[in-house]
């Protein structure tokens, strides 16, 4: 069932992604390497008229000469032929936040409580992910229900980054941008 390959990580089935749209509250995370949010991470999702979904994004940084700002991102969604799976085009509001192209997948959600994302930016020559990021989303800012906490644990396995998650703490440093 986990053999760490990327391509046998299953995801959500039959993702709908109207359900999706609004609110999420990063709880947990597994970082990239390079740069990336520290914490007080808010991601909104949103469907337009046509059906495209756009997401906004906010999270504490220190940029040089240690200054902390709230990062403004952004990101813009294209679709595959698996509807939980997304080629992300991601870009900041401030010049010298980094911008890219991930994969964004949704490996589960039910949702009204939980989500859970995964990113491989770097697949292995053995098919395992080499350097990669997932959100561990909750729509209430106080973090998962002990229920969900199970469903969790178990995907943090299948995706094999299981101990490799930090907390995100949510101390309002971004709610007034
Ligand atoms: C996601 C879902 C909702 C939309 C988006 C998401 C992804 C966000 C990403 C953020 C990257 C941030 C970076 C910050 C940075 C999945 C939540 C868009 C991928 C790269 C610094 C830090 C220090 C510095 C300069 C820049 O650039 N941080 O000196």
């Amino acid at each position: 069932q986990h053999d760490c390959q990327v391509s046998n990580i299953q995801v959500m089935q039959n993702f709908d992604r109207s359900r999706y749209t609004g609110r999420w509250y990063a709880v947990a995370k597994k970082d990239p390497v390079g740069l990336f949010l520290l914490d007080n991470v808010v991601a909104q999702f949103s469907v337009d008229e046509s059906g495209k979904m756009t997401a906004t994004a906010h999270g504490r940084v220190i940029i040089l000469n240690n200054w902390e700002m709230c990062a403004n991102m952004f990101g813009t969604f294209e679709d595959t032929p698996d509807p939980a799976k997304f080629k992300m085009r991601y870009w900041g509001a401030a010049s010298y936040l980094q911008s890219g192209n991930d994969d964004h997948w949704v490996i589960d959600t039910d949702y009204d409580n939980y989500a859970i994302h995964y990113s491989c930016r770097e697949v292995d020559l053995d098919g395992t992910c080499l350097d990669g990021y997932s959100f561990i989303f909750s729509r209430h800012p106080t973090g998962l229900r002990p229920e969900d906490q199970k469903i969790v644990t178990n995907k943090k396995k299948e995706m094999c980054f299981l101990g490799k998650y930090r907390r995100v703490g949510h101390t309002g440093f971004c709610e007034s941008s």
